[in-house]
């Protein structure tokens, strides 16, 4: 027989060269007050520490995606990813990272708003041009934990990011398998029905925040709290 240990050792393979690759890029590492502390690799960022459970906090960002009649995006995520494969979640979620000098900028978050037009790209194929960084209503930051599967978590400071606006979209299959619109009367339905569960901060911020922040598209500015890290 083989220990824990090692079934977690073996576990750690990653058989997908896009998501191997992507394992190497840095993500930025940050103490609970986000203040940015340094960089590791998106592995070491994410690999739960067998010694202590916990994970390496790092910053993050959560787009929330909605089209001009007020439908939400989901996403359904591939089977290719090394956290949290196949689960349904919010259109986008990604790091700035620590080696693009412009993605470190915190003035205005400018380098989360110019990480989110990267992966909204990326993960979506929404075309560049088609999303401006200052088009992101950036509402607060969230500090969450999570061991996923217990090799592979999260946590991070994650910025909540929103965005109103018809897109073109092409989503890329090594990231995302399934893309769809919800209608807000509709959502605990849909959800009820999904045939995968829910990412665990999507789950958090739909039970806190999201419904009353998608009730209120066009005034968002209220709801704005950036001095404060929301801490579930
Ligand atoms: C990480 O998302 C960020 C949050 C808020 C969970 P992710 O796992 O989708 O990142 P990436 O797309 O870079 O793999
Ligand atoms: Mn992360």
């Amino acid at each position: 027989t083989i220990s824990l240990g090692q079934q977690k050792q073996a576990n750690i393979e990653i058989h997908d060269p896009l998501q191997a690759q992507a394992l190497k890029e840095k993500c930025i590492l940050v103490d609970e007050q986000d203040k940015a502390i340094g960089a590791a690799s998106k592995a070491d960022c994410h690999r739960v520490q067998p010694e202590t459970g916990k994970v390496k906090l790092h910053r993050a960002f959560s787009v929330f995606l909605f089209n001009s009649k007020g439908e939400m995006l989901v996403q359904r995520r591939s089977v290719h990813k090394i956290t949290f494969p196949d689960t349904y979640t919010n259109a986008c979620c990604s790091h700035p990272l620590h080696d693009i000098d412009q993605e470190r900028q915190e003035s205005n978050a400018l380098g989360i708003r110019l990480a989110a037009q990267r992966r909204l790209n990326y993960e979506l194929g929404i075309p560049t041009n088609e999303i401006e960084p200052e088009n992101f209503n950036y509402l607060t930051r969230i500090h969450y934990a999570n061991k996923g599967d217990g090799v592979w978590g999260e946590h991070e400071i994650d910025y909540i990011l929103f965005l109103q606006k018809d897109v073109t979209l092409k989503p890329n299959t090594n990231e995302v398998s399934e893309v769809r619109y919800l209608k807000r009367e509709e959502i605990d339905g849909a959800i009820a029905k999904f045939s995968a569960p829910l990412t665990p901060w999507f789950a958090l911020i739909l039970r806190h925040r999201l419904k009353q922040w998608w009730d209120n598209l066009h005034r968002l500015k209220q709801f704005e709290d950036l001095e404060n890290i929301q801490r579930f």
